[in-house]
């Protein structure tokens, strides 16, 4: 009973919190985004293509993973099929149109194009099934945001050490200039790398996913280095040979993780934690001195020297590699879905593993917000207040870019269109950026709805859902139905504003209306699919 009651104490105190951001905003300006504001959608690639050895592509370590420990994952759920996408593609294409989608963000598989990764072999059917895609959505005046790289290694260059070898900067490369030749006449906005700190510093430290190596005293530094370092190169390849002729901007999306001290004392060590997670992946292409942020370059070194080791783990720069890597972005990229609470660690307590539940180096323990509220993913508490204070710490650490929130989502489970919890995490979390716009002048390029279909949600397999539309996976052609967020985000889109008419709560209410219908669906001849 006093349970309950705390519970329904809690959840009115997030309401009103969430009330009083409302209010705030509704008194300080409007509810109305800027004209210049777009919305978009998201996928990536091995989480919606299937066809993973459809016409000669070549194999990525999930690929492999999912095929050697099936066991790994929910389900025991593979990426062989998901939603289909490599054969749907223009169900894709219509969802976004009908949605009314300012750009949708997808990513390419790199050994789709580059069987093996290498740049002397192409793959003639993988490099059509991106241009398709790309024709398709700028016909429908949708604008393409390709990420070049969502995890999907070649197992080749895995076996070679993968992004702890640092001839891995020279690969992405090569990789990057291939995409860039292909598809640079058509898409204007790029980011390299997605997450590089949930590759770097999430999968070696757990040991889950599919490199499956659990390694936390080099790797996650040698793979930050090289990280750091592809996405510089394929920036400056950018820069160089195709900016001059083509145009476009070209960002990295880290996973922007806010972290707030447990108490006012444990400023400084949040301060730390933030470095440790967003800086090193950040500092040495926003910052004025570029490099590591130099609290975690202390700190690594202490910690190094104690345990014996002669030089820190965390791998120095030359100085001609900091100044390569200086101002590598046109604009900021952050995918931002969460906050975690940071206090120093007591004795007793486990040494903590980064980014999840703490830090040996920074002696620090990690946990959720006490406000947080959850969808089905656990790992993700709901804390729309942090999207703000993560843009507005961005803006105070490195100036004005503009930035672009490439990923925001919220999971659910089982079959359910009308996903009301979806659509008020959408409503609370644009809140909150329309508040760092107005209050905190932070200058926004734009806000990416992940997911717009469901997909293959990694250790999760199906049972996690994020997608604006929902897939039918009993269904041979992976049917594509919306949810209500579909419709709630097609009224935001379509009014510019949060202040949006109630209908656009229920699931009738779609905006697209019936001729537009019509004409979306006769543009598109009923989809093909080669497996049937
Ligand atoms: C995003 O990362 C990813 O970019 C996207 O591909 C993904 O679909 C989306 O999250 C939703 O999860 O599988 O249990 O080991 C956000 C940060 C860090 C969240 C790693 C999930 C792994 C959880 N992610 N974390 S688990």
């Amino acid at each position: 009973m006093s349970l309950l009651k705390d519970v329904h104490a809690h959840l009115i105190l997030v309401r009103n919190e969430r009330m009083l951001a409302f209010l705030q905003l509704t008194w300080a300006s409007s509810l109305s985004f800027p004209s210049d504001f777009k919305f978009g959608s998201a996928t990536a690639s091995y989480q919606v293509e299937g066809g993973w050895d459809a016409d000669g592509k070549g194999p990525s370590i999930w690929d492999r993973y999912v095929h050697e420990f099936p066991g790994d994952i929910k389900g025991n759920a593979t990426g062989d099929v998901a939603g289909d996408s490599y054969h749907q593609w223009r169900e894709d294409v219509k969802a976004a149109a009908k949605m009314k989608l300012q750009f949708y963000r997808f990513s390419i598989n790199w050994p789709r194009v580059l069987p093996t990764g290498f740049a002397n072999e192409i793959n003639p059917a993988g490099v059509k099934y991106y241009s398709d895609l790309i024709d398709a959505l700028l016909a429908e005046g949708i604008e393409p945001i390709v990420t070049i790289f969502h995890w999907e290694l070649p197992v080749k260059m895995q076996d070679l050490g993968g992004w702890t070898n640092p001839l891995i900067v020279k690969w992405f490369g090569d990789y990057a200039r291939v995409v860039y030749t292909l598809y640079a006449d058509r898409v204007k906005t790029w980011l390299t790398l997605n997450e590089p700190n949930t590759v770097c510093d999430y999968f070696y430290n757990s040991g889950v996913f599919a490199t499956r190596i659990k390694e936390s005293d080099f790797a996650p530094f040698l793979c930050n280095k090289h990280m750091m370092l592809a996405h510089a190169t394929a920036y400056r390849i950018f820069d160089k040979e195709f900016r001059p002729k083509y145009k476009g901007k070209i960002s990295i999306a880290p996973h922007a993780l806010w972290i707030e001290p447990a108490t006012p004392e444990d400023e400084a060590l949040a301060e730390l934690g933030r470095q440790h997670q967003l800086g090193r992946y950040s500092h040495p292409i926003y910052s004025k001195e570029g490099g590591w942020p130099p609290s975690v370059e202390k700190v690594m070194l202490e910690h190094s020297l104690q345990q014996g080791h002669t030089e820190s783990r965390l791998p120095a720069f030359t100085e001609q590699e900091i100044e390569f890597m200086k101002g590598t972005a046109d604009y900021y990229a952050m995918n931002q879905y969460t906050t975690y609470v940071i206090r120093p660690s007591k004795a007793g307590d486990e040494a903590g593993m980064w980014f999840l539940t703490g830090s040996p180096e920074l002696q620090a323990t990690l946990y959720h917000p006490e406000k947080a509220t959850y969808g089905t993913a656990y790992i993700l508490p709901v804390y729309p207040e942090g999207m703000r204070k993560m843009m507005s710490w961005v803006k105070q650490q490195y100036g004005d870019y503009p930035i672009l929130i490439t990923e925001n989502g919220f999971s659910s489970t089982g079959s359910q269109l009308d996903d009301h919890q979806r659509v008020d995490y959408i409503k609370n979390y644009l809140e909150q950026i329309l508040l760092a716009m107005y209050k905190d002048k932070v200058k926004v390029m734009g806000y990416t709805a992940w997911s717009l279909i469901d997909s293959f949600e990694w250790m999760d397999g199906y049972e996690t859902k994020f997608g604006l539309y929902e897939i039918d996976y009993n269904h041979p052609n992976r049917t594509r139905t919306p949810r209500l967020s579909s419709f709630y985000y097609s009224c935001v889109i379509a009014e510019r504003s949060l202040d949006v008419a109630e209908s656009c709560y229920k699931k009738d209410s779609s905006k697209v209306s019936s001729d537009d219908k019509n004409e979306i669906d006769k543009k598109y001849s009923p989809p093909v699919n080669d497996e049937l």
